[in-house]
């Protein structure tokens, strides 16, 4: 009796178990499809400077950044922009989508429009 007992409990134990690895899952699903914020862009060790492509214009259309430093351009409008370098095309961010971000790395100056529509322009400066 004791043993059928010690039994029973451990399969309830089991089944237990089987429950919260389900929920867990269901959780991991939810986190992943709800959708992420995009405009919290900051670490705990430094914030990371951004650029906004809102209405056809980078905002700020100049930025100053430290040498190694994260910028991102958040393209905010519904059409595609890039972010090209003027001096050389060849660096450029290619098609940066609606609601979609570019991140570069900060190396070097340099003055950069979108080649979709060459009015947009913007620069970037390394310090
Ligand atoms: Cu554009």
């Amino acid at each position: 009796m004791q043993k059928w007992f010690k039994q029973n409990h451990q399969d309830m134990a089991h089944t237990k178990a089987n429950v919260i690895i389900v929920s867990l899952e269901l959780l991991l699903i939810s986190a992943c499809t709800s959708p992420q914020p995009n405009t919290e862009i900051t670490n705990k060790t430094k914030t990371i400077d951004t650029v906004l492509i809102q209405n056809m214009v980078f905002t700020p259309d100049s930025i100053s950044v430290s040498s190694g430093s994260t910028v991102v351009f958040i393209n905010k409008d519904m059409v595609d922009h890039t972010v090209t370098d003027q001096a050389d095309t060849s660096h450029s961010s290619g098609m940066i989508h609606s609601d979609s971000a570019y991140t570069l790395k900060a190396d070097k100056s340099f003055n950069y429009y979108c080649m979709i529509h060459p009015v947009m322009k913007g620069k970037l400066v390394v310090h």
